[in-house]
């Protein structure tokens, strides 16, 4: 165990950063005509351009150094030898074997898991031909048309981003929904365009304990059986992807209607579990099999590739650079690609729920900060909104932008407008405008004298802000997988150099417990012993007027 402030690594950067407060991103660019190239990296199919952040050699290498010094590759090698590195939780952290395609043995505790891995894809591929050729019959005969994954949090964002973005993969054959939140309008506004003789539902959650997703299931429920349906049709109508076949059979699904998955599963990293099978139901099994060969494809390369090459670990000692060194508290995810619209929501549990912590592995408080506030919305929606603050805020923001060289709507001079922005910003954020372009480019406008002094300050932007660009091909299945799975692994890194658990989720399970304390007094059914006056005033507010 160590001290990470301790650190010679850390204490090197400290002074390094000093050392160059004045460094502009133009000078280095000026200075190094070939900095592109060296500062980008590649895959099949993926550019990451890192070119545009206020890093040299020396940072890098001195960041290099810094996840040397946290036995980095030792920890990397834990994650995909199985061992519990979950260690609050006591449990692996596998989800790298959910698309193990190269099929070579992965054991926990020395028992190989992809024979049951397979055996669940298999049931997978089995249920989703059968749904999506019309084989798989509603009670009434007629054929399946609209699938409704009733999940929460891990068993919502995944999928629901994932079938957002792979829509063109999609055929005509079904329509996929997502309902979420317990606030009933989500499930209401949904079913109101269902049929309940050809909607399956899929109740998705690990532990199948989640009070959001029990209450929707059970209003699903209700909502199938008030249509006219017995309690036996429930079998062709509901199927449970969870852990707990206990609570399953509680619940009234058949186990033969069950998709399990495993504890060594993290609900935030389970969208390739079965916990995808909307995914595979909507897209087709193929395309979702070609989504974990994308992922499988970027674990093969964090786990092989040498450190200064690695896409994830580069990725990651900027954003321990930008959070522990430069001090920026967010982080901007900017997908120029309307079907990656809910990647940033994504994003924002994958990372803060799991960087999110401020106790180490062996129980200390850290004293240097961990996970950044990450945020985002498509572009060019972005630029119309909050990208004032982004060129003239005085806040800095690293950004990270997403897109495509192809698009999967290739319609007149939309997509190479989409580029120009993209590619404009990036550059725009990095150069700025000095006084001295302001000047000129209000002296081109005709202004002279006081109405041009009176404006140059407001026209000049200070430049220097960091960004990634990160290109692909075309977003494919096999892309996003690729694109998800580097961001997973981002994520990995950067907990393993804070050296914290980004596995668990304690405060997730306070608020799990929390609203069940307070839903008997909103009933009326208990006063409760709470200490606050503010809960209780609002309560009473709430009581006097239900
Ligand atoms: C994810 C979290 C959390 C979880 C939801 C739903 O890593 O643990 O977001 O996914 O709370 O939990 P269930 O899948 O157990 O319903």
């Amino acid at each position: 165990m160590y001290s990470l402030t301790q650190l010679p690594g850390w204490e090197k950067l400290v002074a390094h950063r000093q050392q160059n407060q004045s460094l502009h991103m133009r000078q280095l660019f000026q200075e190094d005509s070939q900095r592109f190239s060296g500062y980008s990296l590649r895959l099949p199919g993926l550019l990451f351009d890192y070119s545009k952040n206020i890093v040299t050699r020396e940072t890098m290498d001195l960041l290099l150094h810094l996840a040397r010094q946290c036995g980095l590759d030792e920890k990397i090698s834990s994650m995909f030898s199985g061992k519990r590195i979950n260690v609050t939780e006591k449990r692996a952290v596998y989800h790298v074997a959910l698309r193990n395609r190269s099929n070579r043995p992965m054991c926990v505790d020395g028992v190989d898991q992809m024979p049951a891995v397979n055996l669940v894809l298999g049931q997978m591929r089995r249920f989703c031909d059968r749904v999506r050729s019309g084989d798989w019959k509603g009670y009434t005969g007629r054929r399946i048309t609209d699938v409704v994954n009733i999940g929460i949090g891990g068993s919502d964002l995944g999928p629901s981003m994932a079938c957002e973005a792979l829509r063109p993969f999609a055929d005509t054959c079904l329509r996929a929904h997502f309902v979420s939140n317990v606030d009933a309008t989500h499930l209401v506004e949904t079913l109101k365009k269902l049929d309940p003789e050809t909607t399956l539902f899929l109740v998705a959650s690990k532990t199948f304990t989640t009070q959001e997703t029990l209450t929707n299931a059970h209003s699903a429920r209700r909502w199938f059986l008030e249509a006219g349906a017995s309690e036996s049709d429930i079998a062709r109508h509901f199927v449970a992807i969870s852990t707990n076949e206990q609570a399953v059979k509680a619940f009234g699904i058949d186990p033969e209607n069950m998709f399990v998955f495993w504890d060594w599963v993290g609900g935030r990293y389970s969208l390739w579990s079965s916990i995808g099978l909307s995914i595979a139901l909507y897209l087709g099994m193929d395309r979702f099999e070609e989504l974990l060969e994308g992922a499988h494809v970027m674990d093969e390369h964090f786990r092989t590739e040498p450190l200064a090459g690695n896409i994830p670990v580069i990725m990651a000692l900027l954003g321990i650079w930008h959070t522990n060194f430069m001090e920026y508290a967010s982080q901007v995810i900017l997908p120029y690609d309307q079907y990656l619209h809910r990647f940033p929501a994504y994003l924002q549990q994958a990372d803060m729920e799991s960087n999110g912590k401020s106790v180490t592995m062996d129980g200390n408080r850290v004293d240097y900060h961990t996970g950044a506030l990450v945020w985002g919305e498509p572009g060019t929606n972005g630029q119309h909104a909050f990208f004032q603050l982004l060129h003239q805020g005085t806040r800095i923001v690293p950004a990270d932008f997403i897109a495509s060289a192809r698009s999967q709507n290739p319609l007149g001079d939309h997509h190479p407008i989409l580029l120009s922005n993209v590619l404009a910003q990036s550059r725009a954020l990095m150069m700025g405008c000095t006084r001295q372009e302001a000047r000129l480019a209000l002296e081109g406008q005709g202004l002279e004298g006081e109405a041009l002094e009176s404006m140059v300050e407001h026209k000049v932007f200070e430049g220097n802000r960091p960004s990634n660009t990160l290109l692909f091909e075309e977003m494919t299945p096999r892309n996003l997988g690729m694109l998800i799975a580097l961001y997973e692994h981002k994520i990995f890194v950067q907990g393993a150099i804070w050296n914290i658990n980004p596995f668990d989720q304690w405060g997730v399970e306070l608020g799990k417990k929390l609203a069940s304390e307070i839903l008997p007094q909103l009933k009326g059914q208990s006063k409760g012993a709470l200490s606050d006056s503010s809960t209780r005033g609002l309560i009473d507010w709430c009581m006097e007027r239900r």
